[in-house]
């Protein structure tokens, strides 16, 4: 029997509303839910292709076990998780639990059950040896709020329902559809500002399908800092900032004020890129337009000062008003009661403080209970105590995720233990001694916690599987249960979990993820509260009475700062020293030897890796390819469509460039998340990849740097934009003539994917 089931789509951030079209068990078809209040029949490419990813032929569907030659045969649950068990006992008796780790992706994001039961299991075997996809995409904006605000997971977002001046720095959301940010149908949103007489103003360095639409204002890769720094000069200098409502609300402001007066847009022009006056415009915009916010994403997150740029960004907003105010940059409401105190006790819990523990290579924060995943190949690779010796991955691929794959791809290798919980093979699993079928988003139920804060229009949704497990795939945490139970023996805490299971389950009231989920919608925004709030909302009534979820209020409520920030004041605290001390970086280093800045760029049919093997949306023979100025190109006698070397310090990768106006000369943009080799088990990626795609792309992460040194300061982010780079037409003299020495691997057709030097 057909029957359409309203759902949503998990891939990204907006969390479209989906009707699913399933029969026998099998999903037939996605189409966009037209009564989801919010996307409004609005879904992307690849949330309509996500029927192809369900239903792949190559999707993994039955737990794998390696064989010595390289493949992979198919083994029972049973087997591989008595085997994997025993492994792990193992380890721990010979190098105890500090041995194992997780690295966690960023579908897990999208999956309550997943992050929660990795994070529990991690805490209780009490290793450091967590990472996640966020050391190169966030982490520093849990940073910027636990130094701000005392709180790390307080996030503003822009009130895009009824802000009038947008200020849009490194973002790029008709593509992205929207980060750290959920606003269904944000081309909409948008282009609602300009028709209600406001304006949209995109800073990068790219004139994205985003700038496209709006004002473009280029700016020069990683110098974000000075020009928000200058910003904030203007709007003290020019009496635009309320400065005694400051100092009540803030700690600190008199340090920041002698800070920017050192960066008049004057001197930060010629980095930057911006001139003065166009600084000194919108500082005056900023603080005059009634309804005004700034916002910014990966393009501000991922440069050398990633965490102080994130807090400049809520310091202008600050500064200029619109903090915590309609219309401004806005902090979500739960509406739990005592979550600042919760917060606030979280805190200090030492797994989740930050910087309490730090990195045993590098010497770096943990931020959120996890480590940088940049240093997870000199973790295995370093001997010593608390060397890591057993890796799981789950949901993620950081060999073309992280920076320097091949080094994290050989490091996989010295492993004692290697799991990988997946759905598809892909080039970092290759290298796993199992890998565990995972069940898609429609094969779960959810309601996604880390979500409920960030919608620009107060909004809950959660949705039942649609259709079982395909084969035998299993969900994430109960995978890691039955891990739990095979440790029990061995480990006092994971012991207890596991009591602690036996006996719920035996009571009828197992911990899952819906009953942890009920609980905090209860509590939440529209909650029942347990009976207290009439008609209030539990997990059953949403998906029972709101199958396409509901509006849990018209708009943000300002005012949440009081509920946020939980310094005993009750104030921002503006002068964290280790904030101060990251301007020693915000001036630009030349570079001789590699003149052009790398920056990243998403594109609208990928989902950073792993939505290569989908026919949908790899229609129209898709190029992985280097955008570059002709200028840049002509002075070094590149040809669009030719293949060029891209070198930095770190690596060289070749690929075609295309040849664009739409960036500012001498910067080059590459998108991440190719380099597909053969090692996954992606027939469409390869193959596709081998006639249309040069191979399944580059992978750019062989440019960046690993190092722990090279890495920003507070969060361990990676360092992916700005990175100062040269590009040679392949068999031209000069930095291509080395790659020569690589054999013929530059050559068109060629095995591309690899990367030298
Ligand atoms: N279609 C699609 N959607 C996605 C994803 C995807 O892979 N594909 N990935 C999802 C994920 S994981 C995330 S985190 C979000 C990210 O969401 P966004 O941050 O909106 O996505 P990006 O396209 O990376 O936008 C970053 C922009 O920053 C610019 N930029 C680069 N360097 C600088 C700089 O130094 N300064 C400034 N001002 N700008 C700079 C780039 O040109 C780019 O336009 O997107 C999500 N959505
Ligand atoms: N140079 C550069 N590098 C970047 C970025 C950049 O902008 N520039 N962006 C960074 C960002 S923002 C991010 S988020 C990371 C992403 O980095 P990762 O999270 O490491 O990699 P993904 O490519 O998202 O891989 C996701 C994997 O999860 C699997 N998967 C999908 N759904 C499920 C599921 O439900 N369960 C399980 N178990 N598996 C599933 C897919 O098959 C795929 O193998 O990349 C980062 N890398
Ligand atoms: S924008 Fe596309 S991928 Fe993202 S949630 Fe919506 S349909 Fe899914
Ligand atoms: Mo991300």
């Amino acid at each position: 029997m057909r029957e359409d089931k309203p759902t949503y789509c998990r891939i990204c951030e907006p969390l479209c509303g989906m009707i699913a079209t399933v029969e026998d068990n099998r999903l037939i078809a996605l189409r966009p839910d037209k009564e989801h209040p919010l996307s409004k029949g609005f879904a992307c490419p690849k949330g309509i292709a996500f029927t192809e990813i369900v239903n792949d032929p190559d999707r993994v569907r039955y737990p794998l076990r390696r064989r010595a030659d390289g493949g992979f045969d198919e083994v029972t649950w049973d087997t591989a998780l008595a085997d994997i068990t025993e492994r792990l006992q193992g380890v721990t008796r010979r190098h105890g639990t500090s041995s194992i780790g997780w690295y966690f992706g960023n579908p897990a994001t999208f999956s309550t059950g997943h992050t929660l039961w990795t994070g529990v299991f991690m805490s209780l075997l009490g290793t450091q040896h967590v990472y996640s996809a966020g050391s190169q995409d966030v982490n520093n904006r849990f940073v910027a709020s636990h130094f701000l605000y005392g709180n790390p997971v307080a996030a503003p977002i822009p009130d895009i329902n009824r802000v009038e001046y947008l200020l849009m720095i490194g973002a790029n959301p008709i593509v992205s559809h929207g980060s750290v940010m959920s606003s269904p149908r944000i081309r909409d949103g948008l282009r609602a500002i300009t028709k209600r007489g406001g304006t949209v103003t995109v800073v990068d360095p790219r004139r994205t399908e985003t700038a496209r639409e709006f004002d473009w204002l280029p700016i020069t890769p990683d110098t974000d800092a000075l020009f928000l720094l200058s910003l904030l000069h203007v709007m003290f200098d020019d009496g635009l900032a309320d400065v005694e409502r400051l100092s009540r609300r803030t700690r600190g402001l008199d340090r920041w004020r002698s800070v920017v007066e050192q960066y008049p847009p004057e001197a930060t022009a010629r980095h930057t890129g911006i001139p003065a006056e166009r600084v000194r415009e919108i500082a005056h915009a900023l603080a005059k337009t009634e309804r005004a916010a700034v916002y910014g994403r990966i393009g501000t997150s991922l440069g050398r000062t990633g965490t102080l740029t994130t807090a400049l960004l809520d310091m202008v907003n600050l500064v200029a008003g619109n903090l915590d105010v309609v219309g401004g940059s806005m902090f979500g409401d739960l509406g739990i009661p005592g979550q600042r105190l919760g917060v606030a006790a979280l805190q200090r819990v030492s797994g989740f403080a930050y910087g309490r523990r730090r990195s045993r290579v590098g010497n770096l924060p943990q931020v959120l209970g996890t480590a940088p995943a940049s240093v997870m190949a000199k973790e295995i690779t370093t001997g010593g105590k608390g060397q890591l010796r057993a890796l799981f991955v789950s949901a993620g691929n950081p060999v073309l995720s992280v920076p320097n794959g091949d080094e994290l791809r050989s490091a996989l290798d010295e492993l004692d233990l290697m799991v990988s919980l997946d759905i598809y093979r892909n080039e970092t699993n290759a290298h796993a001694d199992y890998i565990l079928p995972a069940t898609t988003m429609y094969e779960r139920a959810d309601f996604l916690l880390p979500f409920q804060a960030l919608f620009t229009t107060p909004f809950k949704q959660a949705t039942d599987a649609v259709i079982g497990p395909q084969g035998q795939a299993r969900e994430e945490w109960t995978v890691i249960n039955e891990l739990i139970a095979g440790l029990a023996r061995h480990h006092p805490l994971v012991g207890l979990m596991h009591i602690g299971n036996v006996v719920s389950r035996h009571l009828g009231v197992p911990a899952t993820p819906r009953r942890i989920s009920d609980l905090v919608i209860r509590m939440g925004l529209g909650g029942n509260r347990f009976g207290l709030r009439r008609g209030g909302l539990t997990y059953r009534r949403l998906v029972a009475d709101h199958p396409h979820g509901v509006v849990v209020a018209d708009d943000l409520a300002p005012g949440q700062l009081a509920k946020t920030i939980t310094y005993r004041d009750r104030r921002i605290r503006l002068d964290a020293p280790e904030l101060l001390a990251e301007l020693d970086r915000v001036w630009p280093v030349e570079s001789d030897d590699y003149p052009l800045r790398l920056i990243g760029m998403r594109e609208i049919r990928s989902e950073n890796s792993w939505q290569h093997n989908a026919p949908l949306l790899l229609r129209g023979g898709r190029t992985h390819a280097a955008r570059m100025h002709p200028e840049d190109a002509a002075a070094r006698g590149i040809d669009d469509g030719g293949l060029v070397t891209v070198a930095s310090r770190h690596g060289r990768i070749s690929l075609p460039a295309m040849l664009t106006e739409d960036i500012t000369p001498g910067v080059v943009a590459i998108p991440h998340g190719w380099g597909h080799n053969g090692s996954g088990g992606w027939t469409q990626a390869n193959d596709a990849a081998r006639t249309e795609l040069g191979s399944g792309g580059a992978n750019v992460n062989a440019l960046i740097s690993s190092d722990p040194a090279d890495l920003e300061r507070l969060a361990g982010m990676a360092n992916m934009t700005g990175v100062p780079i040269e590009v040679t037409a392949v068999g031209v003299a000069g930095a291509g003539s080395s790659a020569e020495g690589s054999g013929g691997r530059t050559h068109a057709g060629v095995d591309l994917d690899r990367t030298v030097g």
